[in-house]
């Protein structure tokens, strides 16, 4: 039987065949797309999020999780052609220039489409310019920079500067993070805030654009 519940422990479990075949069983039920996101998929990830944080589930599981969320979510979206979407906002992010390291940008971004932010995923290697260009195009409330060394560290300096002298850093939020970053670093550079984790992510977004 159809079932909201069945959903979210999918979703919580990583469960991703189980996600989808109990989304399907709502859709075919005919319970409304956006009950089977807000109380199912997203709920789940709501579960999600607060755990990893508090250290009770680790990379691979998110990760897991995610997929889950995500095989549900392809079956609703066929079924939202006709509404759109509310959103809470949008959000750019990337890894900044000479920075490959995206496991944990990913999961930011994962936390922030799953509680209802549009995301802009630009990658790794982003130069200046790239956020530049992202910024006029997508028009974001929120640009996040992630980087996890400490040489790719400045190149979040030099992205804030590159979107002061586009003219562009008073329009948006800038926010960072990674391992080697702190918040001591995201004053000195002129950042609007940082966050240690997804779940600190979605908080400091959700308080920004208060
Ligand atoms: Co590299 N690497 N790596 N690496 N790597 C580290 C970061 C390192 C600490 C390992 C070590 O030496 N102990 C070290 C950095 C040292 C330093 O600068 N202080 C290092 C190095 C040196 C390197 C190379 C230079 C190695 C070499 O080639 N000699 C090279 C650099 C390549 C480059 O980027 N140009 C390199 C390469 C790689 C791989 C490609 C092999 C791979 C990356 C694969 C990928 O990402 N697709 C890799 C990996 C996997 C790691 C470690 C092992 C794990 C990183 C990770 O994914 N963590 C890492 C050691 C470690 O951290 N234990 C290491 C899990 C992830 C969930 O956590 O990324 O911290 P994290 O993200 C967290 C938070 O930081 C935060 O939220 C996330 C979720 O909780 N967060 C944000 C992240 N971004 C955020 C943005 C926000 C907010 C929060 O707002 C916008």
């Amino acid at each position: 039987m159809a079932n909201l519940e069945l959903v979210k422990n999918s979703v919580i479990e990583g469960n991703v065949a189980g996600a989808a075949a109990e989304t399907k069983a709502c859709l075919e039920s005919g319970m409304d797309p956006l009950e089977i996101i807000n109380q199912g998929l997203v709920a789940g990830m709501n579960v999600v999020g607060p755990r990893f944080k508090a250290g009770e589930m680790f990379v691979p599981e998110v990760l897991m999780s995610a997929k889950a969320m995500h095989a549900g979510m392809e079956l609703v979206k066929e079924k939202l052609v006709d509404f759109e979407m509310p959103s809470e906002g949008k959000v750019v992010i990337g890894t900044v220039k000479g920075d490959l390291h995206d496991i944990g940008k990913n999961l930011v971004a994962i936390m922030l489409e799953s509680s209802g932010y549009d995301v802009v995923n630009l990658g790794v290697d982003i130069p200046p310019e790239k956020f530049a260009e992202a910024v006029k195009e997508h028009n974001p409330q929120v640009v996040g920079l992630s980087a996890l060394l400490t040489t790719t560290m400045l190149a979040m300096k030099e992205t804030i500067d590159y979107l002061k002298e586009e003219g562009l850093r008073d329009q948006v939020k800038v926010i960072i993070g990674g391992a080697p970053v702190t918040e001591d670093f995201s004053v000195e550079i002129g950042a609007d805030g940082y966050a240690p984790d997804g779940g600190s992510a979605v908080e400091l977004v959700k308080g920004l654009l208060a």
